[in-house]
């Protein structure tokens, strides 16, 4: 098929997925359009069936705010007709739904482009449940040709939410498992942590959402009972308060902010622990790629989470803003080796069982079939 796919390209998660996506398909034969104003970040250049086409929007005096949602739209557009696409892939509904739906009306009297929406988490439980977005993203759900949702708890918030009618296909976030595999021996670790102590990685876009201090605080507190190290991987607001927060709390020797990452397959297996202490979780993939490198999550109770890790299993959940309780589940996974086997043992198996990409991408290729042909 020859598939478009819209995408923030920037440090994300539904970006991240939808690169991902891109990648797999071409891997098996479609050939992917990225349509976006950069290219994404995890995509390297030159890779067979993958092309990037930027969207350039042009400013003039009058516009306050350049009008990327239409620039996006006429690119779409064009892109279809030159490329003949089969159909559009819009990830996170606001814009990029009402440019696809713009894109399809613009070509409806020559051809049908069909386009599909997947819905990554905070395009409905925060921006779109924001009352100036609110219309019209439900508007952009209803006339989406296809609508997927990463998590069952992510479907069912839509539907309450929006109380939109319209079948939502639930298709979970997946990890490529051979890319993200463990490596036992650490060989990177001293790098990370020059004291030799264990690492706990943390791995967000350092927004209010990820509660991001909250890793700070749970390495304060298991540094109590054992040594460990932090990583902290990703960029945003909150990572200013937190390096502040960690030198008062007097453990900056033992965080090491990373910033932006594009590989992060090469530093996760790395580390002992993901920590993942976050307010809301669609999905959280960050957990997955961890569980498919062995290292078992140590989240929050949240969201699509437990569709993912199994509590005392894959992973631990503890509720929301309870640093103490992640705590002491970090200090049992660093200090006890057989439960720390056992658990990354199990992460790896539920990754390779149930998320692998090798499962989730045949799921995207059904449903363009059923989306086209409907
Ligand atoms: O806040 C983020 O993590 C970014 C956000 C995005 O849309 O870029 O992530 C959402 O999509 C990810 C990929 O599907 C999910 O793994 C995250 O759980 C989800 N984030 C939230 O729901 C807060």
């Amino acid at each position: 098929m020859n598939v478009g796919i819209t995408c923030y390209p920037t440090y994300g998660g539904s970006g991240i997925v939808a690169t991902e996506l891109g990648l797999e398909l071409a891997n098996r034969g479609h050939n992917v359009h990225f349509i976006s104003y950069a290219n994404p970040i995890r995509l390297d250049p030159g890779i067979p069936r993958i092309h990037y086409h930027e969207v350039e929007v042009s400013t003039y005096p009058l516009f306050q705010f350049p009008p990327y949602c239409l620039a996006l739209a006429s690119r779409m557009a064009e892109v279809a007709e030159g490329y003949n696409l089969d159909l559009l892939h819009v990830h996170y509904a606001i814009p990029h739904s009402i440019s696809a739906m713009l894109a399809r009306d613009m070509l409806a009297a020559k051809r049908r482009l069909p386009f599909v929406t997947t819905l990554h988490g905070t395009d409905i439980t925060l921006v779109g449940a924001d009352r100036s977005y609110f219309p019209i993203t439900r508007f952009s759900i209803e006339r989406s040709d296809g609508v997927t949702t990463v998590s069952e708890y992510l479907r069912t918030q839509t539907v309450k939410v929006f109380g939109v009618t319209n079948e939502i296909r639930v298709i979970r976030n997946f990890v490529n498992c051979e890319m993200y595999r463990p490596e036992p021996e650490r060989h990177e670790a001293r790098y990370y942590s020059p004291l030799g102590d264990k690492l706990l990685i943390h791995i967000s876009n350092f927004r209010p959402v990820k509660r991001v201090l909250d890793c700070v605080r749970i390495l304060y507190e298991v540094r109590k009972e054992t040594p460990a190290h932090l990583l902290m991987v990703g960029d945003g607001p909150e990572r200013g308060p937190a390096e502040v927060l960690a030198r008062e709390l007097a453990v900056e020797k033992h965080v090491t902010f990373l910033g932006k990452q594009s590989h992060v397959e090469r530093v996760i297996p790395q580390a002992h622990v993901l920590l993942l202490p976050s307010e809301l979780e669609a999905f959280g993939l960050a957990a997955l790629e961890a569980m498919a490198c062995g290292v078992p999550p140590v989240a929050t109770r949240t969201g699509g989470v437990s569709e993912l890790v199994t509590d005392g299993v894959s992973g631990f959940l503890e509720p929301v803003g309870d640093v103490a309780a992640q705590a002491a589940r970090v200090v049992a996974l660093l200090t006890d080796d057989g439960l720390h086997q056992r658990m990354s043992q199990a992460a790896r198996e539920t990754a390779l069982e149930q998320f692998a990409s090798s499962q989730v991408i045949p799921m995207y290729e059904q449903y363009y079939e059923a989306v086209c042909s409907r």
